[in-house]
C-alpha cells in the first residue's frame, strides 16, 4: 500500500484544545528534539517531510470559542482536524507513510479521516483497518460525553456515530472520510465510560482490554487483532501513549494504572510493522509539562 517507501511524512500536530489542560501541544517538539528523525534519515535512508501545524490557541478553554452543545472548543478542534485531515490525505494519496505526532487525541478526527479518504481513492474496494491502542475508548458522542472534551470522542466522529450531534461544526467530514467499524480494533482498554461500553456493544466493535492482554499475552492479541482486520487491508494505528503503564509513560494527561509494559508496547509496534500493511501511525497525548 506504500507506493513511495523512501519517504516518511511527519505531521507535527501541536495542538491541545481537545483536552482539559494544555501541554500536549509540546509533544511533537519533545519527540523531534531527541534527534530521532535525523537518525531515521541517516540510517533508514528515508526522506523525512515535515509538516508543522502551529495552532494559535492551546489549552483547556479558548475564550473566543464558545461551547457548541456539549462540545468544548469545537471550532478550534474542527479547524485543526480539518487541516490535519487534508495534510494526511495529501501524503497518503501519493503512497507516503504518514506519522502524526500529537497533540491530544482529538487530532485523530483528522488523521483517520485523511487516511481513509486517500485509501478509498487508491483502493476503492478496500476498507481501512484501524487499531486504536489506548487506555480509553474515545468513542463518546457529544450526547454521551460527561466532560465535553473532544479528545474523548474522535472514534465517534470518524465512524459517523456522532453524525447528528456534530452538525454545524464538523460539516467538512464527508462519507469518504468515514471508517467501517467492522475493521476497527481496540487494544489496552481499562478506563471506559459506561455509555462507551454500550456503544461498543451496540456496534459489535472488537475490543481487547488490558485484562485480555494479561490473560492471552500481547502476541496472541495481535494475532487476533490482525486476523479480525484481515490480510490485504491497509492499517492505520492510533497509538495513545496512555496505553502504556504510567511507570513507562507518566507524561500524559490521563494516566491509568495496570497498562502495557514497555516491552508489550514495543511488541505491538513490531507486529504492526511486520504485518506489512501499516500505512499510518499517530502517537498522541504526550505532555512534556507533566
Ligand atoms: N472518557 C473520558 C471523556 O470522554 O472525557 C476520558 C477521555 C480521556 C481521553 C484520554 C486521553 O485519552
Ligand atoms: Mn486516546
Ligand atoms: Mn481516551
Ligand atoms: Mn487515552
Amino acid at each position: 500500500f506504500l507506493a513511495n517507501r523512501s519517504h516518511l511524512a511527519v505531521i507535527a500536530a501541536k495542538f491541545s484544545c481537545g483536552a482539559p489542560r494544555s501541554g500536549a501541544e509540546k509533544g511533537p517538539e519533545a519527540i523531534m528534539k531527541t534527534g530521532l528523525f535525523k537518525e531515521i534519515e541517516e540510517k533508514a535512508k528515508l526522506t523525512v517531510i515535515l509538516d508543522e501545524l502551529c495552532h494559535p490557541n492551546h489549552g483547556s478553554i479558548v475564550l473566543s470559542d464558545s461551547d457548541v452543545g456539549n462540545m468544548k472548543n469545537a471550532r478550534e478542534v474542527s479547524e485543526a482536524a480539518k487541516r490535519i485531515s487534508n495534510s494526511v490525505y495529501q501524503q497518503a494519496r501519493i503512497g507516503h507513510f504518514v506519522l502524526t505526532l500529537g497533540g491530544d487525541h482529538s487530532i485523530g478526527i483528522g488523521t483517520v479521516s485523511g487516511t481513509t479518504k486517500a485509501l478509498r481513492e487508491r483502493f476503492p474496494s478496500r476498507d481501512l483497518g484501524v487499531i486504536w491502542i489506548d487506555a480509553h475508548a474515545d468513542i463518546n458522542t457529544p450526547d454521551t460525553s460527561l466532560s465535553g472534551r473532544l479528545h474523548g470522542m474522535p472514534v465517534a466522529f470518524v465512524s459517523g456515530i456522532a453524525k447528528s450531534a456534530q452538525k454545524g461544526k464538523f460539516d467538512w467530514l464527508e462519507k469518504d472520510h468515514m471508517i467501517n467499524l467492522h475493521k476497527f480494533v481496540y487494544i489496552g482498554l481499562r478506563d471506559v465510560d459506561e455509555a462507551e461500553w454500550e456503544i461498543i456493544e451496540r456496534y459489535g466493535i472488537k475490543a481487547f482490554s488490558m485484562e485480555d492482554v494479561t490473560k492471552y499475552g500481547v502476541n496472541k492479541i495481535m494475532d487476533l487483532a490482525l486476523d479480525h482486520i484481515g490480510s490485504e487491508t491497509p492499517i492505520h494505528a492510533s497509538y495513545d501513549i496512555d496505553s502504556l503503564d504510567p511507570e513507562w509513560a507518566p507524561s500524559t494527561g490521563f494516566p491509568v494504572c495496570s497498562g502495557l509494559s514497555l516491552d508489550e508496547g514495543l511488541l505491538i509496534a513490531r507486529r504492526l510493522h511486520e504485518s506489512g500493511n501499516l500505512v499510518a501511525l499517530d502517537l498522541v497525548e504526550i505532555n512534556p509539562e507533566i
